[in-house]
């Protein structure tokens, strides 16, 4: 994610403003739908009480996320809109590592959006990209979205799921399956992270990156080495952490008196 788009590269919030011009042009190319920046914006108010760091907790589950990755039998990642307009390249590059294959799964979907999302993953250096219409014949049990249309070859049929900014009802219908799902999700409070088997609650713009250099460090770790990791990883107790996190983070900054200018109109800032 790289492009520069007007952005001054020494504004305060850059890298946030940069990420906005992403989407919007991704937006323009008929990738990402409105909803899909109205999603942005939440997650960027979750990002903002996190610090926009990747924190600690989070590098557990990323660490947990690599090995189940590794581990798989049948990983597949699973792309939408805003995931492909700012992870593309590192998805793909996620994906030859761990043998993944890419699936494309939209919440709003329509043919022409598919083929845009698809000429993406393919410009970003992909060789297949499954879940494109007609293709998708198998469906996801008591699940009424357009999320249900799934490929057999993917989706359907795999051990583990990456979804990154997903919607609850999926992964809840994905771990009913029998499914190992790893979610991407600024929001701890969602119910896609409660739900998941491995919660990175982190901006998809720095959890990637991470995810691929942790799963070269770990692809030089033993089998035996790697479910040590995934057993001692628990979901729920990550997910109280990074909760913990943020509370204490907006207390600290609070009784800091940083939030607010004072009579002269002296403030940090966050
Ligand atoms: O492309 P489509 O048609 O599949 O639609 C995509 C959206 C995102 C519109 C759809 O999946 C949706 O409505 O998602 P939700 O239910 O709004 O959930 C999106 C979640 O992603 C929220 O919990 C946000 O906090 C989170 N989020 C938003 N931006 C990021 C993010 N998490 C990580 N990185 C981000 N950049």
């Amino acid at each position: 994610m790289k492009e520069e788009i007007g952005v001054p590269p020494d504004h305060p919030r850059a890298e946030s403003l940069r990420v906005r011009e992403m989407l919007v042009m991704h937006y323009r190319l008929g990738i990402v739908i409105p909803q899909g920046l109205i999603a942005h914006g939440r997650g960027e108010a979750f990002d903002y009480l996190l610090g926009e760091k990747t924190i600690k907790p989070t590098l557990t589950a990323i660490r947990a996320a690599g090995v189940a990755m590794l581990l798989a039998r049948h990983p597949v990642i699973s792309m939408n809109g805003n995931s492909t307009a700012l992870s593309a390249k590192e998805v793909v590059e996620l994906a030859k590592l761990t043998g993944s294959k890419i699936e494309v799964n939209l919440f709003y979907r329509f043919f022409e959006r598919e083929m845009a999302i698809k000429k993406a993953l393919i410009n970003a250096g992909a060789k297949e990209v499954l879940g494109i219409v007609e293709k998708s014949s198998a469906r996801i049990p008591e699940l009424r979205s357009e999320r249900r249309k799934v490929d057999a070859r993917g989706i359907y049929s795999a051990d583990v799921v990456l979804v990154p900014l997903e919607d609850g009802d999926r992964t809840e219908a994905l771990r009913r399956m029998g499914k190992s799902v790893i979610a991407i999700d600024l929001n701890p409070l969602s119910r896609t992270a409660r739900h998941a088997s491995i919660t990175i609650v982190d901006n998809i713009v720095r959890a990637i990156p991470l995810l691929i250099k942790e799963v070269q460090r770990l692809r030089l770790k033993s089998k035996r080495e790697l479910w040590r990791i995934i057993k001692r990883f628990d979901n729920e107790k990550n997910l109280r952490e990074c909760n913990r996190f943020a509370a204490k983070r907006l207390m600290e900054i609070t009784e800091r008196n940083e939030l607010y200018p004072d009579a002269l109109g002296r403030s940090s800032g966050i």
